[in-house]
């Protein structure tokens, strides 16, 4: 039997495993990417395990997420990031230079590489062929000291695409068509590779925008052959060197097959507030808008901005319409100021931000209370924004700037005839942002910064046989990690002060959480099927960890969630029959007993002590991640205490 792209590349990284699907593989990784949301936790983490100099081929740290500096903090953090980097080997990019994933298909990614992030979208770098996961900041730290990532060997799919878009129609709406036949839950445990005829009519900015959202269908990651047009992308950035061909046997075999044909889509739309609520954009023609955003790591390429541009041109956005702009990286930024593009995009009314997260991550530009807001990202989660009952709606940059103009609603394909967008023969390379480490022989000498806004980590308590807790909390199906732990310009400053990001945890779902948790001392948490999906902030495990969760029963979890829950020490269980769920209710006294030997044989026994029923538990954790749980986490596991 062949083998696809991705098995190709996991078997040439294997430590340790077989490549059978569900079983546990251990992967050598060959870059790591972070961001600083994410980031001064994994640096925390990374300096406790007290190496000198990271072990990767290649190591970067992005500052994207926390650029709105209303106080010290994020400031403080970027100097912090800034300092471990020279010291430890790890390459820096600048506040202002782009957005992690922009930046780091545009310069750094290579194909058939692995590459690890910090950062649940990591999988963009699957657009020129590397094997790129999200991870959580603990099993980053992990790699960049040389140690293996572990994860569940996946399934494989492949999604076969023939024909070609039509003009009007883009990559964003293959993403949207996806989610909308997979859901948010159909990708869970599989990897998703792009194939067809279909495929080389798409540019590698475009792939890369279909490979960021497989992280919306819950996707280990999503890959793309690596062909002459991966070549060619490679050349135009004056790295032609990276390139190797990459593709699938012709006998590999795929766990599942979706046929799309390109040129039958329509522009489509997601609706609040799920990505998977895709309806086509002709059907909800005539609805108003508020507010249009067109950036994010899914669509912030200079293709997708000099579209923007050329469909502004010589015209005026609606006058009840907000319009910003986020291009995705200084070498987007500068190529559209020196072909004057910028400038027809200045000249509609839009407002320019930097090339940052921004808006995406509720950094600023929060829509007006119940507004309607048309954005290009990938997440339009409830709260998400940073206006509670804003109504986020996720579309193509050219839904996008029909809505900018028109002010509702509108197909875009009415907008008249697409201008011709050409790939650049080759992209303006300065990467003067990018700060790279001092040399070993004086980095003894560099001095790390640490601001008052630096908390210790939080104490992990090793898991005993038995657990008697109350049950904190019982949530619903999906619950993202932005309900467990919201983000947001005035919550993000304090992603390295878990005592203080704890006030903010399940804010959403219920305010009383951090304080019932807290005096609890030990609680339980019962949630409904892809727990933990979303985001792959390890602070979503951290926090609840600090306000004394030992346990996250569930029907299902998301992959990224599992292993951070792991990693601080909270066992994460699930109910055999998923029914049970209905019958146990927050409130209830819980008991399990041995919990060890449960470990051993997959299932634990709860009793409801108020209910007096019982209930199976499964869990199915390695050898190693119960040497982790009973250490108490990964950490004082990597440490030997
Ligand atoms: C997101 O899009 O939710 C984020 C912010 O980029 C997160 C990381 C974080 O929470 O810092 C992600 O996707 O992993
Ligand atoms: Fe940044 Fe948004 Fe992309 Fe997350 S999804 S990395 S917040 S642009």
């Amino acid at each position: 039997m062949g083998y696809t792209i991705a098995q190709k590349i996991i078997k040439n990284h294997l430590i340790s495993g077989d490549m059978t699907v569900g079983s546990e593989i251990a992967l050598k990784i060959d870059q790591t990417l972070t961001q600083d949301a994410t980031g001064t936790m994994a640096y925390l983490e990374f300096e406790t395990m007290g190496l000198k100099r990271v072990k990767t081929e290649k190591s970067v740290a992005y500052i994207d997420h926390n650029t709105l500096q209303s106080g010290f903090e994020n400031a403080d953090d970027h100097r912090y990031i800034q300092s471990v980097c020279e010291k430890h080997g790890i390459y820096f990019s600048r506040p202002g230079n782009g957005i992690c994933h922009q930046v780091h298909l545009e310069r750094f990614g290579k194909p058939g590489k692995t590459l690890i992030g910090s950062d649940s979208h990591t999988p963009t770098g699957g657009g020129i062929g590397m094997l790129a996961m999200g991870a959580g900041g603990l099993d980053v730290a992990v790699a960049m000291g040389g140690g293996a990532y572990y994860i569940t060997m996946p399934k494989m799919y492949k999604v076969n695409l023939t024909g070609k878009l039509n003009p009007f129609v883009s990559a964003k709406d293959v993403s949207l068509e996806i989610l909308r036949i997979l859901s948010v839950k159909g990708g869970v445990g599989a990897i998703i590779e792009w194939g067809g005829e279909g495929v080389k009519t798409l540019s590698v900015p475009e792939r890369a925008t279909i490979t960021n959202m497989g992280t919306e269908l819950g996707a280990t990651t999503s890959i793309f052959p690596s062909d002459e047009t991966t070549r060619e992308f490679l050349k135009a950035q004056g790295r032609e060197e990276d390139y190797i061909p990459l593709e699938s046997d012709p006998d590999a075999e795929y766990d599942k097959v979706i046929d799309i044909n390109l040129s039958e889509l329509a522009p489509l739309i997601a609706c609040p507030h799920s990505p998977d609520n895709v309806v086509t954009v002709e059907s909800l023609k005539g609805t108003k808008v508020d507010q249009v955003c067109i950036g994010s790591c899914t669509n912030s390429s200079l293709m997708d901005m000099l579209k923007v541009a050329a469909l502004l041109k010589g015209k005026t956005i609606k006058n009840s319409v907000s319009l910003s702009i986020s291009p995705g990286s200084k070498q987007v930024l500068s190529m559209l100021a020196d072909c004057g593009a910028l400038t027809d995009i200045i000249a509609s009314g839009a407002r320019l931000l930097e090339c940052a997260c921004g808006p995406c991550i509720g950094m600023g530009f929060s829509p007006n209370s119940a507004g309607v807001s048309l954005r290009t990202f990938n997440r339009n989660f409830e709260g998400r924004s940073g206006t509670a009952d804003g109504q986020v709606y996720l579309v193509s940059p050219e839904v996008a700037v029909a809505a900018a103009l028109t002010g509702e609603i509108t197909d875009p394909r009415l907008l008249g005839t697409m201008p011709e967008i050409k790939m650049p023969e080759s992209f303006k390379i300065d990467d003067s942002a990018v700060i790279p480490p001092a040399p070993e022989s004086i980095a003894d000498s560099v001095e790390i910064l640490r601001g008052p806004n630096i908390k210790p980590f939080p104490e992990a308590k090793p898991q005993q046989d038995t657990l008697s807790a109350e049950l904190v909390l019982k949530v619903g199906d999906n619950i993202t990690t932005d309900h467990i732990m919201p983000a947001g310009a005035k919550i993000l400053p304090y992603r390295s002060n878990i005592p203080h990001l704890s006030q903010f945890c399940f804010g959403v779902c219920d305010k009383t959480f951090p304080e019932r948790a807290k005096a609890l001392g030990e609680s339980i948490i019962v949630g409904g099927s892809n727990y933990g999906q979303g985001s792959s902030r390890e602070h979503a495990a951290l926090v609840p960890m600090y306000l004394g969760v030992r346990a996250v029963i569930t029907k299902s979890f998301a992959r990224i969630h599992i292993a951070n829950l792991i990693n601080a020490g909270i066992m994460p269980l699930t109910f055999k029959n998923p029914d049970d769920y209905d019958r146990i209710n927050q409130g209830d006294k819980l008991t399990m007993k041995n919990i060890y030997s449960g470990m051993d044989s997959g299932e634990i026994i709860l009793e409801d002590e108020t209910s007096g029923e019982n209930f199976t538990l499964v869990c199915s954790f390695t050898e190693r991640q119960k040497d982790i749980l009973k250490a108490g986490s990964l950490l004082l596991y990597t440490k030997g205490e």
